[in-house]
């Protein structure tokens, strides 16, 4: 930095204007009293909401569990259309939150953060934008979000193609016109799943290209009944009580029994049963499902059964049936997903065994066969969880860049602090529940965590705090215990970085919520052990 320059200064930074974000900013600024300040990539609050607007994008878990919970007088005013809230009606949720705790003032968008970097003697970081412009804070909250570095795969001749292409995850503002087009879409992961049926029944043609088949159950989504809403409301304490002792952080209404405490009829109406619930709910079908191959495969089956019924034409079914475990990727919800393969006007192409050669200026090409579409869309994913924070060149003490340091696959305890940066705070990302739960519990859990270990350090005279190496190994090798007990290791996924080619092979998120939030609760209670508090600068 020149001597002279101006650089704005604040007690907190925080880098995106997610639900993480903006809890914080709340949290920082009207409960902790600190100067605080948001960067912001993009035009408007949101986050994933905002970037993901593809045709169909609507969230899976029940709209009246995935909101925040902090404040009553907020829960019990907003009304939800839907049972699953689409992208629009979430962004409108998130208008409101903004409007109503008069969060706009403090949030600096169309800033894209390039640098964050440590200052060992003074002990504040500086987070230098896209912009060149420069801004200073002693606490640096990293709400940048698990599902946020879109990943483009690299094929050959990829800028050749002269129609439009668009990624799910930065899909354009007014939305795409397919009326009359025809169109080729990669992938078939959750956010396919929601798009692929709404943009059949808008478009001449589309072309499916998948690799993996995937496990959906139908999300049944419908108008909220508003009679089931004013019930929740009259106990919204209760409900949200038993979403914060579920696995899942949220009420999946879970079938405490495992597979040998069932037989098999039994275990086949509970599938129905839960077939009939939809969506993620049914996660909830055996008690064992993610640990005990045979509860997994009884699991696994039913769906293929269910998948086979759905497709007229037996051989895209076949294709259609995932051959991996239920449970390995997330569960898709989706809405007429397989049902689409039946029309006239949708073809699914194999790209297991020979995958996409090239793009041409038409379209694509698989060995000796040639596809043409008018659009390209690029259903294919994240970086997940790590690839946001990678992207932007974090430096701790003495220099030591984030990327380095996570070489091997991210390293933290309890999720929210790395050793070698101090008073850098990751909310809901690699090392914690996140993306095994209920987003917005788990942010609204670890924005209260770290306000209350910096209204401590307040309160103690201190003004840093720092996960300790020691603390930190044991956190990775318990988080690499708790998912050695299940069968997703054996699979192939994103929670694995397995989607990414040369991403190290870690199981990045910790399953348990409930744990999780006691492991937290205590450490704190202990002066929080394994963190170092101290005093640095002025
Ligand atoms: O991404 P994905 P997503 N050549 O990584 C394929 C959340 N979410 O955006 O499986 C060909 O799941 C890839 O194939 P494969 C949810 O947590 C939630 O769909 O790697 N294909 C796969 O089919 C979800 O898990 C909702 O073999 C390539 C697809 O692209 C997460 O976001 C809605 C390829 C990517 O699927 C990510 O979902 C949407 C290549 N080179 C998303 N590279 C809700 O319902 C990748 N693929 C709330």
């Amino acid at each position: 930095m020149s001597s002279g320059e101006q650089v704005a200064k604040y007690d907190v930074a925080i880098i995106g204007a997610g639900f993480a974000g903006l809890y914080a900013l709340h949290k920082f600024r009207d409960d902790l009293g600190l100067s605080t300040r948001i960067i912001e990539a993009g035009t408007g609050p949101g986050g994933t909401w905002y970037w993901n607007r593809y045709p169909g994008a609507r969230v899976d878990i029940p709209s009246m569990q995935y909101s925040y919970q902090f404040d009553d007088a907020l829960q019990q005013e907003w009304d939800w259309r839907e049972k699953y809230a689409p992208q629009g009606e979430i962004l409108d949720y998130v208008d409101h939150v903004v409007d109503r705790f008069d969060l706009a003032k403090d949030i600096q968008y169309n800033s894209r953060v390039r640098a964050c970097q440590y200052d060992d003697y003074t002990g504040l970081w500086t987070l230098t934008l896209e912009s060149g412009e420069k801004l200073v804070a002693r606490y640096c909250i990293m709400a940048t979000g698990c599902l946020s570095a879109a990943n483009k795969p690299r094929f050959e001749g990829d800028d050749s193609f002269r129609g439009e292409v668009y990624h799910t995850g930065q899909w354009p503002h007014d939305g795409v016109d397919f009326e009359g087009k025809t169109v080729g879409i990669i992938g078939t992961g959750s956010s396919a799943v929601q798009a692929i049926p709404v943009i059949a029944g808008e478009c001449k043609h589309l072309t499916v290209f998948q690799r993996t088949p995937n496990f959906s159950a139908p999300a049944y989504n419908e108008p909220l009944d508003p009679e089931y809403a004013k019930a929740v409301k009259a106990d919204y304490k209760a409900f949200r009580q038993r979403g914060q002792e579920s696995l899942v952080a949220w009420d999946i209404d879970m079938n405490e029994k495992e597979y040998a405490e069932m037989s098999p009829e039994e275990i086949h109406a509970c599938l129905e049963e839960r077939w009939k619930m939809g969506g993620l709910f049914f996660y909830g079908t055996l008690a064992d499902l993610l640990t005990n191959q045979q509860a997994n495969d009884v699991v696994s089956d039913f769906v293929r059964e269910k998948i086979r019924s759905k497709v007229d034409d037996p051989g895209i079914a076949d294709l259609l049936t995932p051959k991996t475990m239920i449970g390995c990727k997330r569960i898709c919800a989706d809405t007429n997903y397989f049902e689409t393969y039946n029309r006239d006007n949708v073809t699914l192409v194999d790209i297991s065994e020979q995958p996409i050669s090239r793009i041409t200026p038409n379209g694509l090409e698989v060995g000796d066969e040639s596809w043409e579409f008018d659009v390209l869309i690029y259903a294919t994913g994240f970086d997940a969880m790590t690839g946001s924070l990678e992207r932007i060149d974090i430096r701790g003490r003495r220099g030591l860049t984030l990327k380095e340091k996570w070489n091997a696959g991210p390293r933290t305890l309890l999720g929210l602090q790395t050793a070698g940066f101090p008073n850098m705070f990751v909310i809901a990302n690699a090392g914690s529940p996140s993306v095994l739960t209920n987003m917005i519990t788990g942010i609204e859990q670890h924005i209260e965590w770290v306000a209350d270990a910096v209204r401590y350090l307040q309160q103690s005279g201190l003004n840093t705090m720092e996960a300790n190496l020691e603390a930190e190994d044991d956190w990775v090798d318990h988080t690499n215990e708790v998912a050695s007990e299940t069968l997703l290791l054996g699979c192939n996924s994103w929670y694995l970085g397995a989607n990414i080619p040369g991403k190290p092979r870690v199981f990045m998120p910790y399953l348990g919520y409930p744990d999780y939030k006691q492991q937290c609760n205590e450490i704190a209670a202990e002066g929080y052990k394994g963190f170092t508090l101290s005093s640095t600068g002025a």
